[in-house]
Parts: structure tokens; sequence; C-alpha cells
């Protein structure tokens, strides 16, 4: 079935600014705020997810050149959560180095994180998923981070190929049956209502319960 696209605009995901950039992941501080980051290749479509998200064109800077990100990029949405636009990781039979370095910024902002909640790991829907990916994907699961497997620029995709794409992240979800799979395209709006909604209902999750905290003891029964 189609998914209706919603073009009204969301208040929530509009407050929305830059607030600061971290070339390493232990210099990320932690103010209680959870972060929800984009994951992927180069080129897979982060920077344009998240302008998406919040229905601005250019906040996250959207690159034709791959690569060029080499920051984690943090963005303030309506004083409750951060969006972290991460540095895409590339392939690593083409920049093997640079591959490296950039895993392991990913890999240490995972280790480093107490707030980063969840990953939304992007994926080019045209290409095969690779298993650096899906081993990604057991790192979120076993570090209590929610992982969102979204395959993005949906759009490049005919019909038959959607069919074979749905049938192979149906398999995935055998393996994860706790993963999310969004299938996306920023260019015709496709996914953006689901992954807002994924976004609202883990922000619901994610409120500690207040403890009622026990009355103080009467001072004579205290010592
Ligand atoms: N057709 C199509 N192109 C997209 C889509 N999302 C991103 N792109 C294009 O893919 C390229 C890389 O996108 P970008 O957001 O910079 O990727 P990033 O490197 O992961 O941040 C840009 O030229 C985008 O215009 C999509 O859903 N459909
Ligand atoms: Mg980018």
């Amino acid at each position: 079935m189609e998914e209706v696209q919603e073009k009204k605009p969301d208040p929530f995901f509009r407050e929305v600014r830059f607030v600061s950039s971290y070339a390493e992941a232990v210099k990320v501080p932690s103010r209680g705020i959870p972060h929800l980051a984009f994951a992927g290749r180069s080129n897979s479509g982060k920077s344009s997810l998240l302008n998406a998200i919040v229905e601005r064109k250019s906040l996250a800077k959207v690159s034709s050149v791959p690569g060029k990100t080499k920051l984690l990029n943090f963005f303030l949405v309506s004083k409750s959560l951060y969006l972290v636009d991460l540095p895409g990781f590339g392939f690593s039979q083409i920049s093997h180095k640079e591959h490296e370095q950039m895993m392991q910024l990913l890999m240490d902002y995972l280790n480093s994180a107490k707030d980063l909640k969840c990953l939304f790991l992007l994926s080019d829907a045209q290409r095969e998923l690779p298993e650096e990916e899906l081993e990604l994907i057991g790192t979120c699961f076993e570090k209590g981070i929610k992982p969102v497997l979204v395959r993005t620029k949906i759009d490049k995709l005919n019909q038959s190929e959607l069919s074979k794409l749905r049938k192979k992240m149906k398999n995935i979800q055998q393996l994860y049956p706790m993963l999310d799979v969004v299938f996306v395209s920023p260019k015709s709006g496709k996914g953006l209502t689901e992954l807002r909604k994924i976004i609202e209902v883990m922000m619901k999750t994610l409120i500690i319960p207040v403890v009622e905290e026990e009355p103080p003891m009467p001072e004579e029964a205290q010592g």
C-alpha cells in the first residue's frame, strides 16, 4: 500500500538550530538531552534526510562531493533532542584509511556517548546492504542504542526492485525482529512521516519516570 504523504508543517521539528560540531567523540558533552544520530556511507543521503525531517532546505550541508563532512554535527530540536549528522564512512575498497578513521570515530561515539539513544543507519536502496552495516546494527542492540535501518533514495527504484528489496529487508528483520526498517526519499517525501513517528514514540519511551521520593523520616525516628 502506498503511504500517504503529508505536507503539513511540523512545529516540533521546525524549531531547530545548529549548535556545534566535534571532531572527536570524547569531546561531546553529556547534557542529558537524547542524541538521535544519522550514520551511513558518504553520499547515502544523511544530510538530505536530516534537512527533510526538520523541513529546512540546507541546514545540514548536502554535498555532492562524497566524504566532505568529517565532524559530528549537532542540531538541537525544540530544546528536547539533538539530531546528529555523522561523518560518512565511505567504502573500504575505495579509501581504506579514511574508511578506518571514520569507522573509528563512529565506534568511539557509540562507545562514549551516554545520551545516544538511536542510530539511523542509512543505506542507499540501490546498493546491496554491506555486511558492515549489519554488524553495526548488532553493535547498537548490544549497547542499548535503538538502531533504525533506513533505505534511502527509494524514488530511484522501480516496482520490481522495490518488492525485491522488501523481501530482503524482511529476511533481515527475521535476524533482528526488533529492527525498524524504513524506506525513504527526501526527494518525494516518502517515509518522512514514518520516521518522525518513530522518533516521537521513542521520545515518549525515553521520558524517565519520576520516582516518587520516599517521605523523609520523622526527626525522632532517625539514627
Ligand atoms: N534521487 C534522490 N537523490 C537523493 C536522495 N537523497 C539524497 N540524494 C542525493 O544524493 C547525494 C548525497 O546526498 P547527501 O544528503 O549529501 O548524502 P550524505 O553524504 O550521506 O550526507 C546528493 O546529491 C543528494 O541530492 C533521494 O531520496 N533521492
Ligand atoms: Mg552529509
